[in-house]
């Protein structure tokens, strides 16, 4: 099996998240130059916004980066056309199934690698020709499954024989031991950057996550079928208040219309989505991109 850091071109076997409002091409750059892979998110960006990221991205550095297309975003087609064109080392999808689209990028030799949150994907995603996985458990910011990573990567690892990448719940060289102990090859780590000096998000929102401890998270939107990790404040107890009313999936699209854009650019923590995983808590200090690698690969035999 081959190696992810053999597959990506990279020194540590580190995927940074693809993270919506926040994982631009300064973060993505920033990782790529650092020695991971950077990953630029699409979220629900359209085509022509992405490009411009690439475009950016490439004038920072010479590495390979990825970019993450989340499936939900109304303009998949149009992104996965510009992508062919682009050519970018990795494409990462989330949220969703994006079986349809792998064979077009592979063909333009663009490595393909899904996030999935349970092993029946896993599976069909393996057939469909994945380059590799990442297996994130629920311990994760954002948009997330129902299994946690203990029980999901070595179910996933056991089911394909892909290259699993673990993600949800590591921020140090704790995680990224256990998670080869579980069979993984490499980790996708997203809340751990929220906080690199390199990301461009308000301090508002790196604040709360340096302040936040092991209880911090709360998950809303279980009741329409999109469950999302944030950290609790007033706007996520106010959408979990209304779903226990019985909004319809609607009404509660409208709710969430824009929240993250609030947290993360004009800094509302309080009413904006403050998407963040579980290991926010034990996140106290701020630095670089390169730090951060460092520190998470601190001791960890990399042969
Ligand atoms: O995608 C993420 N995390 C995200 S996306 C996002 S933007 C957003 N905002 C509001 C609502 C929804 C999304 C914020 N955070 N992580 C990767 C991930 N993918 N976690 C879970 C999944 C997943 C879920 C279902 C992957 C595949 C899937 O398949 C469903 C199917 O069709 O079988």
């Amino acid at each position: 099996m081959k190696d992810i850091r053999e597959l990506l071109g990279i020194e540590y076997p580190i995927i940074q998240g693809g993270m919506a409002h926040i994982s631009d091409s300064n973060l993505a750059a920033s990782v790529s130059n650092a020695g991971g892979l950077g990953v630029i998110a699409s979220g629900s960006n359209d085509s022509d916004t992405i490009l411009k990221e690439i475009r950016k991205t490439k004038e920072m550095t010479d590495k390979p980066f990825g970019i993450n297309i989340m499936m939900l975003n109304p303009d998949v087609d149009n992104i996965v056309k510009m992508l062919i064109k682009e050519k970018p080392k990795a494409v990462i999808t989330g949220a969703g199934n994006p079986g349809k689209y792998i064979s077009s990028l592979k063909e333009a030799s663009i490595k393909v690698i899904p996030v999935v949150a349970n092993v029946s994907l896993a599976i069909r995603l393996e057939k469909a020709g994945a380059d590799a996985l990442v297996a994130e458990g629920c311990e994760a910011g954002g948009h997330i499954g129902e299994l946690t990573t203990f029980s999901l990567v070595p179910q996933v690892v056991d089911a394909v024989s892909l290259p699993v990448v673990a993600a949800g719940g590591i921020a140090d060289s704790r995680g990224v031991k256990a998670a080869f102990m579980l069979g993984a090859k490499g980790v996708q780590v997203g809340t751990a950057f929220l906080v690199a000096d390199e990301t461009n998000i308000h301090d508002n929102y790196k604040e709360m996550v340096l302040k936040a401890g092991d209880s911090s998270t709360i998950i809303t939107g279980r009741t329409t079928g999109h469950p999302v990790r944030s950290l609790k404040n007033i706007g996520a107890r106010k959408i979990l208040k209304l779903e226990k009313e019985g909004i319809s999936p609607e009404e509660f699209e409208a709710q969430m219309a824009g929240t993250l854009r609030k947290a993360a650019v004009l800094g509302d923590v309080e009413n904006g989505s403050v998407m963040s995983g579980q290991i926010a808590g034990m996140i106290k200090k701020r630095g670089t991109v390169k730090e951060i690698i460092e520190h998470i690969f601190d001791g960890v035999s990399l042969n």
